[in-house]
């Protein structure tokens, strides 16, 4: 037995874990009471998650599509498959019909996002997708439009604020977003422990309201309605900082005058919230010695999250909370990763979909236009597609349509630990180590941009070996460019470099000398941060503390617009507030309509914790559809009853559990389930839960047009009695008529 210190990559909480291992095997974890930065805090998936990669389904050898089943095959034989396939794509019909969808357990390693972005590059594709488009890129939008670089994120100085305003964020259940914050309540509690304030603004009392300071509702989708009222009043009531705006800013007036068309009453019928509340909301915030707003994937995944996310960041930095102790800050990562991005042109593309011309955020497209680029024939129609770490076929909208569209590629490989029910179907699905099988060091927001409450910094070792074939994503992308026969990151030096390493690798010890090494590739990136080698962090187990942040320390400084000043009045935003009018009237006219949101749950990961026996046993074999009782009552639903839940994508059938939190109006259904098509998670493939997404449609007329966001909350649904039996071996609930 052996105890070893590791930390947890599932969520960015990123939470240190003390983890015993016996003869190559992980038999138990905890939480690392002495790590500097989360000190104890964890969650049952970050405990459990041994009990994940132990499964018997557990990818261990590359597999081959034969028929409707999957054979094993060898590394060398999938690799030259994959290879001759993939030129002929790239010879035929050129580099962007390669495609590749880099998914949320790829993003949480340093090496994973890297390799798997150095090999598109390396093809030359710029065909890159993420689940950016699902939960946050309207952020990385606004932030280049108003900051110069779509990393260059804000957070809340929550260990110092007098006020915080926490719209569409779960902290209790889903810890914190866009921001490094163990034990947030506690954090919480210590605002108001010093006589602030801490307000949740949500459809849903939720956990976190019930655990902390006060609760307002909110109608699904009207956010930006209620930012619009806020900076309308704040600018009212005398709470822009003029002397500091125009120092650093630019387009004060311009915001402003858009925001004076909707003053609190005016709004007040669509956001649900009262002008006298809101005016009081106003107030405090503006008498708070320093206050912040936040939000989250609740407002950003509304349809109107730029618009929204913008406002917000418009009166945190017109309120003159910018920079400052309390307010929201822009923290410093080991490296300035903005000003080196902008200098290099990472993250900066300015190119459009082909289909939808919708902008690429942060060197991604939308999301919700692949199904498109795959149907749509044409030059530059995606042919090929690598999938991995991520599931789009149970997390992004229309996963029938998306199906269709994968089964019909040329070529498709999954990258991922199991064969989940995107993976199944593709030609080749490739065995990767978990986090525990590979040495890491933090990735990019906290690392990199400085994105963590307490800065700090950890490196890990691998906690085990892999017990069969898997590789990391390092040697999987080396592997899959030699292949392809193209440079890794594009470059005929780093093409030649890793070729050298991985053949000295596979050659054995004598040679380890000479190898590029993930560790040593840490060693560099480390040594470029001043934080030393990686071997040497290794020596601190409950990692290191960097420079705490500072205020003033952004505006004037560090800001990356042409002109350094902070553009509270974008062109593009202030276009796009052209459609504010009609939204309106459409959220007005459909103010009587049910609203559909999601519900994270603790031990649910999005779409990837469904295969642990204990995760799903009893009542939690299933999702249910939440709904408020009065509204069950209007609908003649009781407790247990099925439900049809129908949108104008589609319908899904499911359990109805009574939920008193909920707005009236509302009902939530959770994301990650409806497993069924699964050919590896033989858990999670009989549980009974339906996806959620059959209800959200994509295809350019539904994305948002400045970050392609999809609208995955506040979707209208329609809800009633299940008229027919329920189907617990379909993905919808619904009976089928041929299996899937
Ligand atoms: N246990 C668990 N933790 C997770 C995850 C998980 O699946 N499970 N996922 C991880 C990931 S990938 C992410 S991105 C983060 C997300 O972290 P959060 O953004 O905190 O996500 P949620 O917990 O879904 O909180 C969203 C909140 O928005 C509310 N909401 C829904 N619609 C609206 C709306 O229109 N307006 C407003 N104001 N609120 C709305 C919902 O009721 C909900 O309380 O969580 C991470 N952590
Ligand atoms: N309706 C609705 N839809 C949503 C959301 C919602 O709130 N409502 N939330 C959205 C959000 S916030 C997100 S981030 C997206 C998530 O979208 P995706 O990234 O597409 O989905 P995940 O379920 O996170 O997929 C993670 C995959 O990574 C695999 N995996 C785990 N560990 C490893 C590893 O170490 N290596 C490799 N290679 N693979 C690994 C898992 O087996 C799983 O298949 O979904 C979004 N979809
Ligand atoms: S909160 Fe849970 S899942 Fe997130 S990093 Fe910590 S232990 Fe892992
Ligand atoms: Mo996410």
């Amino acid at each position: 037995m052996e105890t070893r210190y590791t930390f947890c990559r599932i969520c960015e909480s990123l939470c240190g874990l003390e983890v015993t291992v016996d003869n190559n095997r992980v038999v138990s974890i905890r939480p690392d009471r002495d790590n500097v930065a989360t000190t104890g805090s964890s969650c049952v998936k970050g405990t459990r998650q041994h009990m994940i990669y132990d499964s018997p389904d557990r990818l261990r050898h590359p597999l081959k599509r034969r028929g409707d089943s999957y054979v094993q095959v060898s590394w060398d034989d999938a690799l030259s498959d994959i290879g001759r396939r993939c030129r002929k794509i790239i010879a035929d019909h050129g580099p962007d019909s390669v495609a590749m969808y880099l998914g949320t357990a790829a993003g949480f390693s340093m090496l994973h996002p890297l390799f798997a972005q150095g090999f598109l590059t390396g093809i030359g594709s710029r065909s890159m997708y993420a689940p950016h488009t699902q939960d946050c890129a309207n952020k990385f939008a606004v932030a280049r439009l108003m900051y110069g670089f779509p990393y260059i994120q804000a957070f809340p100085d929550v260990d110092r604020t007098d006020f915080l305003l926490i719209a569409g964020g779960n902290p209790a259940i889903s810890r914190f977003s866009f921001l490094h914050l163990p034990n947030a309540i506690k954090r919480f509690k210590a605002v108001i422990g010093r006589g602030g304030r801490v307000v949740f603004v949500d459809p849903r009392r939720t956990e976190s309201a019930r655990a902390v300071g006060e609760h307002v509702f909110i109608r699904p989708g009207s956010d930006v309605f209620f930012y619009l009222s806020f900076l309308c009043e704040l600018d009212a009531i005398g709470g822009i900082d003029r002397v500091r705006a125009e120092k650093f800013m630019k387009g004060l007036d311009e915001v402003l005058g858009l925001a004076r068309a909707w003053p609190p009453e005016r709004t007040e019928p669509v956001t649900g919230i009262s002008a006298g509340v809101l005016r009081g909301l106003v107030a405090s915030y503006s008498k708070a010695k320093s206050a912040a707003l936040y939000c989250s994937t609740g407002v950003n995944m509304g349809g109107a999250g730029s618009m929204a996310f913008w406002l917000q960041e418009v009166i945190n930095a017109a309120s003159g909370n910018l920079d400052r102790f309390g307010g929201t800050l822009v923290g410093r990562g080991a490296v300035d990763f903005p000003a080196l991005g902008k200098k290099l042109g990472f993250l900066l593309r300015t190119d459009t979909s082909r289909i939808g011309s919708f902008p690429s955020v942060s060197d991604c497209f939308a999301g919700g236009v692949l199904a498109d680029e795959i149907l749509t024939p044409g030059k530059g129609q995606v042919r090929a597609l690598f999938c991995t770490g991520g599931n789009p076929l149970n997390t992004m909208a229309n996963p029938e349509r998306l199906k269709k569209a994968f089964s019909s590629l040329d070529l498709m490989v999954s990258v991922d630990i199991f064969l989940n029910e995107t993976a199944s179907v593709a030609d080749y699905v490739l065995p990767a180590t978990t986090f525990f099988e590979m040495p890491d060091i933090h990735f990019i927001f906290p690392l990199l941009c400085g994105l963590q409450m307490v800065p700090y910094a950890q490196a890990t070792d691998r906690v085990v070996d892999p017990d069969g074939e898997q590789r990391n994503p390092a040697h999987v992308y080396a592997d899959l460019a030699r292949a392809c026969r193209v440079d890794l990151f594009g470059s005929r030096v780093a093409g030649a470099l890793f070729r050298l390493s991985r053949f000295l690798e596979k050659k054995g010890r004598p040679l380890r000398a000479l190898t590029l090494t993930p560790e040593r590739l840490f060693s560099f990136i480390l040594r470029a941060c001043g934080l030393g080698g990686f071997r040497s962090l290794l020596k601190h187990p409950h990692r290191v503390l960097r420079a705490p942040h500072a205020e003033n320390d952004f505006l004037g400084k560090r800001v990356l617009t042409g002109d350094g000043l902070v553009d509270l009045a974008p062109v593009p935003l202030m276009r796009d507030a052209e459609r504010l009018e009609s939204i309106f009237e459409s959220q007005m006219k459909s103010s009587g309509r049910l609203k559909l949101i999601t519900r994270r749950a603790v031990r649910t990961h999005n779409s990837w914790m469904h295969n642990v026996p204990e995760f799903v046993s009893g009542h939690r074999k299933t999702n249910y559809l939440y709904v408020n009782p009065s509204d069950a009552a209007a609908r003649g639903l009781a407790e247990g009853d099925f439900a049809d839940v129908t949108s104008a994508a589609g319908t899904v059938r499911l359990p109805v559990s009574l939920l008193e939190d909920l707005m009236p109006g509302v009902v939530a259904l959770p994301h990650g389930w409806g497993h069924q098509p699964a050919l590896g998670l033989s858990v999670a493939a009989r549980t009974e839960g339906v996806n959620v997404n059959l209800l959200a449609p994509d295809g350019p007329g539904n994305l948002e047009g400045e970050s392609g966001m999809a609208r995955l909350t506040g979707i209208d649904v329609e809800v009633e009695k299940s008229p027919g039996l329920h189907d617990p071996s379909s993905w919808s609930g619904i009976p089928r008529e041929r299996p899937m």
